[in-house]
């Protein structure tokens, strides 16, 4: 069965897109097409709640397009997840947020899990989203690198240096079993630290392609029963003209 997963960054930087569609790739099965994409327009790095808001609507936009090229899932490749339940009204296909699917793996192979994200200010949407998942009891504690998301694409290593040693920080300190990488620009780092901490760091990213394709093998797709439903139609304006 042939699957064709769209894979979005809601950051519109080209870098890290292509960074991401790699990391989905090599874990895809042969089966398995990626589409990675971002918003022709919107936000270089989210990092706060105004980035969410204005990633979301790019975010519709791409599962519009995804929809009309019939992909089999939509991946939300942005730690916020955001338009996550918006997006699942507009699409037929499953749609899946990497934080939502890193919690979910972490939880199978680890009674407790710390995150390791970028600035600090967004550590309070990450503690929103464990509630709104109902994890927040299986956090053992959060860490910010307080490094700018695009730091991990400046190619100096300086980042991807301080994600390992808030790693190592998080297994001494925490009293965790795994790790959970807080961003999407992380997804290729989860297996190296996997192997040097010899314990499970896990990527949304890869997790939320092995999470579609298994709804896909079980062709399981959105509910549109209920408040997931395709939006009510209404004539939108403006930006949003072509939204739905
Ligand atoms: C992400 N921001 O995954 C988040 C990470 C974060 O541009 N891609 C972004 O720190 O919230």
């Amino acid at each position: 069965m042939s699957v064709v997963i769209q894979v979005i960054n809601p950051n519109t930087s080209a870098a890290m897109t292509a960074s991401i569609g790699r990391a989905a790739q090599a874990v895809a099965a042969p089966g398995t097409e990626i589409l990675a994409v971002c918003p022709s327009q919107g936000v270089p790095s989210i990092e706060g709640h105004f980035d969410e808001a204005v990633a979301a609507v790019g975010v519709l936009e791409q599962v519009r397009q995804g929809r009309q090229q019939g992909v089999q899932g939509h991946i939300i490749a942005c730690f916020g997840d955001p338009g996550l339940l918006a997006a699942r009204e507009l699409a037929q296909a499953p749609v899946i947020g990497i934080a939502e699917a890193a919690f979910h793996f972490a939880t199978l192979v680890a009674t407790r899990f710390s995150v390791v994200t970028t600035l600090p200010r967004t550590l309070t949407i990450a503690r929103h989203l464990l509630q709104q998942y109902g994890f927040s009891h299986h956090c053992a504690a959060l860490h910010a690198i307080d490094l700018p998301v695009l730091a991990l694409e400046d190619g100096s290593g300086l980042a991807q240096e301080s994600v390992r040693e808030r790693c190592l920080q998080a297994k001494r300190e925490d009293g965790c079993g795994a790790i959970v990488l807080g961003c999407g620009g992380m997804a290729d780092l989860a297996q190296t630290l996997t192997a040097e901490l010899n314990m499970p760091v896990i990527d949304g990213v890869t997790a939320a392609v092995k999470l579609v394709e298994s709804l896909a093998a079980l062709r399981l797709t959105t509910s549109k029963h209920g408040d997931l439903d395709y939006p009510i139609t209404k004539p939108l304006s403006g930006l949003f003209r072509n939204l739905n």
